[in-house]
């Protein structure tokens, strides 16, 4: 048998794409709630309605675009998808139940940060959003379900960025260490698996993120960095004190890159952009400390981070328990600027591969990948794996008859199960579980639309809000169920 025994089989979510009840039992509002949706397939972005200080109001594409001292809000005649999203709020008896039945061992999900504080910052924690988790993850156990919390998964809290430029600020720090700490203690014994911030390599540039200025302000982006890992590894910390059986891990938003061409240019520019992407993500939150290539650069651009007393030694302090990923896609690097065509990706642009195909949305598909990745990571960091997010965004029909016939869905499924099996089975990775993104339908976080569907389960939802939210099954529940009973053994 090339799983192991106890292998988190499952599927994945977060609160900002899935759960609505926007405003239901206390919440506040976050950044995601002032997101409108886009149509991706037709480059039309997700946008901001924003205020400015004369009450007037513009339209911008990201929070960076912001004017000074204009804040995000919500407009009434406006559709926001992730108001209601797919219901969770509403349906999870029923949907934790249909997960079971699809043979999952473990629910990725995330704890809205403005369900248990309004507003980022408050003195007192709102009873009614703990209660519901507590619900759930009770629910959860009741079927023998792990549940992986991801605490936090692109909700920033509206106030906190409005008032604060999000993570630039230590404020922000402060507020997430108290929200760590009463979910810890809330949770102990019902949650084992957490996640502390979902794909921390790209939360400096995402919009969802409430950050007014980056790019252009090299060293605001740095000083968010900082924070976000000092965030991350207070999070660890306190998990670990509160109750040493917590597995804490990292999230990456992973993909594999290939130099375009085998020139040593090529190769270098390759393992420099992985670097950028992602590997000095790992480096922090495994080792505990800044690499060398990343105390040169700050060096050469002279960039000094603002500490606090205690903060590298908490980063030491603070490293994680396991290293997650997500994978959707992979790319090519070349030193030449002109070289190749473009592609898309999840969060990542680069080079498009000619010997690979791609999705709808022009998402490069490779299942090598994942293999190649996997050993990569096991073979630099040595600690347990685990694939929290991978999947294939695409167009579902449903027949006269009711039924989704997704068997481009089970074949994306099928490869990239195989390779994992492979990482396995023949290089020895230390993997842990396999969580596959969106496995009931979630609101797309790219580009707010409900068509990019990933789920094994369909919800009658579209992107203009219509539909009555009903849960039904297709062609590809009853493959992962397959999958999942059997260990990852019957693949066919
Ligand atoms: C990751 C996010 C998820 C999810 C996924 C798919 O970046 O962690 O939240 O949405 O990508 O992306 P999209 O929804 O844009 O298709």
């Amino acid at each position: 048998m090339s799983f192991k025994e106890g292998f988190l089989w499952g599927g994945a979510t977060a609160a900002n794409q899935y759960e609505g009840g926007y405003l239901s039992g206390g919440k506040g509002l976050a950044v995601a709630d002032t997101l409108t949706g886009g149509d991706g397939i037709h480059g039309v972005p997700r946008v901001f309605i924003a205020e400015m200080p004369d009450g007037s109001r513009i339209k911008v594409t990201s929070r960076e675009d912001m004017p000074a001292g204009a804040k995000a809000i919500v407009d009434p005649d406006t559709y926001y998808p992730s108001h209601v999203a797919t219901d969770f709020y509403h349906h999870w008896q029923e949907d934790i139940a249909l997960s079971a039945e699809m043979g999952c061992k473990c629910i990725r999900l995330s704890i809205n940060w403005t369900r248990i504080f309004p507003n980022g910052d408050d003195a007192e924690p709102n009873e009614e959003g703990l209660q519901f988790y507590e619900n759930v993850f009770k629910e959860c156990r009741k079927y023998g379900i792990e549940p992986l919390v991801t605490i936090y998964h692109f909700d920033c809290p509206l106030h906190l960025a409005n008032e604060y430029d999000g993570w630039v600020s230590r404020h922000t720090v402060d507020a997430f260490e108290n929200y760590c700490r009463t979910i810890f203690t809330r949770y102990k014994g019902l949650v084992k698996y957490w996640l502390t911030i979902n794909e921390i390599n790209i939360n400096t540039n995402f919009m969802m993120n409430g950050v007014h200025e980056h790019l252009s302000n090299k060293q605001n982006a740095e000083q968010c960095r900082w924070h976000l890992f000092v965030g991350s590894a207070k999070a660890v910390t306190i998990g670990h004190e509160i109750d040493p059986e917590n597995k804490i891990g990292l999230m990456i938003c992973d993909s594999s890159s290939y130099p375009y061409t085998c020139t040593p240019e090529d190769y270098l520019e390759n393992l420099e952009a992985a670097r950028k992407r992602q590997w000095f993500y790992g480096d922090v939150q495994v080792r505990g400390y800044y690499p060398s290539y990343k105390v040169k650069e700050l060096e050469r651009e002279g960039i000094v981070l603002k500490k606090e007393d205690g903060d590298d030694e908490l980063l030491k302090k603070g490293v994680v328990d396991f290293y997650s990923i997500s994978y959707y896609s992979s790319h090519c690097v070349s030193a030449d600027p002109n070289a190749g065509g473009k592609t898309e990706g999840n969060m990542v642009n680069g080079i498009a591969n000619p010997h690979l195909k791609t999705s709808e949305w022009g998402w490069v598909v490779d299942p090598v990948g994942l293999r190649i990745t996997l050993n990569e990571i096991w073979d630099r960091y040595q600690i347990p794996v685990m694939v929290v997010e991978n999947g294939l965004g695409a167009i579902d029909k449903v027949e006269e008859d009711g039924s989704i016939n997704d068997d481009y869905r089970i074949d994306y499924m099928r490869e990239h199960i195989k390779e994992m099996k492979k990482a396995v089975e023949l290089d020895g990775v230390d993997l842990m579980g396999y969580t596959p993104w969106g496995y009931i339908d979630v609101v797309s976080a790219g580009t707010g639309e409900m068509r990019k569907r990933y789920g094994f389960i369909y919800v009658d939802m579209d992107d203009e809000g219509n539909g009555d939210l009903s849960r039904h099954k297709k062609k590809s529940f009853s493959y992962m169920q397959k999958v999942y009973n059997s260990n990852g053994e019957d693949l066919d």
